[in-house]
């Protein structure tokens, strides 16, 4: 059932309000086919929502683990799975209960995952782990130097000694699909939806490189039995916020601890094999098509690497939304000319121009961040830089040097991520500490250091450098907060 409201519309509140959950809203519990990994707000937006939309969601239940912390699942467990989509257009609200997660549980309860992944019905595992649980080094392989890459592997050795279970998302995929092989389950896809180009093939190299440190014989069952997915995946989710839990309540007369907000675009474009079938997910609006990279490179270079320019640019200039961010002159100017250098190169590769519309994506773009119902904060979408640059930014640069342009737009991203590192204070980034150090330095060795944390390559041309440290200062005025 969708309600709709106009803005300004109230909905009478009734005086003593139930949770919501299934006998309230009866809806029967599909049986669980998909395991997902990373349960939060995008996922409740996106591949939960088009799984409930599905033709066939009635065979399709979702069992969700959360990532670091349990409370995601606590709050959907209370309420049977169920929970409901704001969908916030400019005219108003609709709200819409999705009942495809049948099962909710904390990140922690490797177990139950294993068990879970291991059975033979379940056919898809679905990813948003976020971009920096892939831990890359910046040649795009799984670091395995990084610390807790180092503890999972300690870890899974142990774990036929009874030792503890591991504690990344990668780790407890590899250690959930030796359960599978162990299980003869049969193979399944893993489907990567976090916002990386290539994400099939990174979340491929990133599972085997952690399988074959373990053990060899899973490496080789992997690469025989899973299929790995790449998506391009888009709808805007800012964080649900309290005033987001009353309009619920208002509108739809239950409480509901896990409403989730969204704008009314989305996409998903898929490419790669089922061996164990999915969902009807086109009934949705999901596209299947053999070649993705194009459709990938034009989200994450025109949505992502605006939305990260706007981030950087936008907080040093004082801005706290999306929508905020792009009323100010200064920061559309720096948006539309990035738009340009990254259309420029997504024609000249030859990559379906007429087919993938860039014209009117722009066009598209600036208006959904525009909505301004949508408070979408800047702070939200600045976290984890390092990781998100190398896609977003360090691809166009580099693609603008090779037809030997100057690629100052891509360059001027940098530099404000560059500047928003020393105004921050706390960085929130895998690469915290190292962007710290690089600050203590000043001059050009600063900002060499900086860079090579985003592609070596790039930090050894000296013209790049001196281009960024040239575009240092361009947003700090006036100064970021008060
Ligand atoms: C954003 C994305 O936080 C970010 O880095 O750029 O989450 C963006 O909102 C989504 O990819 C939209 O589909």
């Amino acid at each position: 059932m969708t309600i709709e409201l106009q803005i300004g519309e109230q909905a009478p509140v009734p005086a003593a309000l139930p949770r919501l959950n299934r006998s309230l809203r009866p809806s029967a519990k599909a049986p669980v086919r998909i395991v997902h990994l990373g349960l939060g707000a995008f996922h409740r937006s996106h591949q939960a929502w088009y799984t409930h939309q599905a033709g066939d969601a009635a065979e399709w239940g979702i069992a969700s683990f959360t990532g670091r912390r349990p409370d995601a699942a606590l709050a959907l467990a209370g309420q049977d799975g169920l929970y409901t989509v704001v969908e916030r257009a400019d005219g108003g609200d609709s709200f819409e209960i999705v009942s495809s997660i049948v099962e909710a549980v904390d990140g922690a309860n490797v177990g139950r995952l294993a068990e879970l992944v291991a059975a033979p019905a379940t056919a898809v595992i679905t990813l948003t782990i976020t971009e920096a649980a892939y831990r890359l080094d910046s040649d795009g392989q799984l670091d395995r130097t990084a610390p807790d890459v180092v503890a999972d592997l300690a870890l899974l050795a142990g774990t036929a000694a009874g030792g503890g279970t591991p504690t990344t998302p990668l780790g407890r995929l590899v250690f959930a699909l030796a359960a599978r092989r162990t299980a003869d389950g049969g193979p399944l896809a893993v489907v990567c939806c976090d916002n990386l180009s290539n994400n099939g093939s990174v979340a491929r190299s990133a599972v085997l490189g952690l399988a074959a440190a373990w053990d060899a014989g899973l490496a080789a069952w992997v690469d025989a039995n899973v299929s790995f997915v790449s998506t391009s995946v888009d709808r805007i989710t800012p964080r649900t916020t309290d005033a987001d839990l009353e309009a619920v309540e208002a509108a739809c007369g239950y409480r509901d601890n896990s409403p989730v907000v969204a704008e009314p675009f989305r996409s998903w474009v898929l490419s790669g094999a089922f061996p164990a079938g999915r969902p009807r997910w086109e009934d949705a609006g999901a596209v299947f098509v053999d070649e993705i990279e194009p459709f990938e490179n034009r989200k994450l270079w025109l949505l992502n690497g605006a939305h990260s320019l706007l981030a950087y640019a936008g907080q040093l200039r004082g801005h706290a939304t999306v929508a905020e961010a792009l009323a100010d002159p200064a920061c559309l100017h720096a948006v539309e000319a990035f738009w340009d250098e990254a259309e420029a190169n997504l024609a000249s590769a030859g990559l379906k121009g007429a087919e993938l519309r860039i014209p009117e994506y722009r066009a598209e773009l600036l208006d959904r961040f525009r909505n301004a119902r949508i408070a979408h904060h800047l702070a939200q979408i600045a976290m984890d830089g390092s990781t998100k640059l190398r896609m977003r930014a360090v691809p166009v640069l580099l693609a603008e040097r090779s037809h030997g342009r100057s690629g100052a737009a891509a360059a001027l991203m940098i530099a404000a991520w560059m500047d928003f590192s020393v105004h921050a204070g706390t960085l929130q980034d895998p690469l915290a500490d190292e962007v710290d150090a690089a600050n203590a330095l000043t001059g050009t060795g600063r900002i060499r250091t900086l860079l090579a944390l985003l592609n070596p390559q790039l930090a050894e041309d000296h013209a790049i450098t001196e281009l960024i440290e040239g575009l240092s200062g361009t947003f700090t005025e006036p100064a970021i907060g008060p």
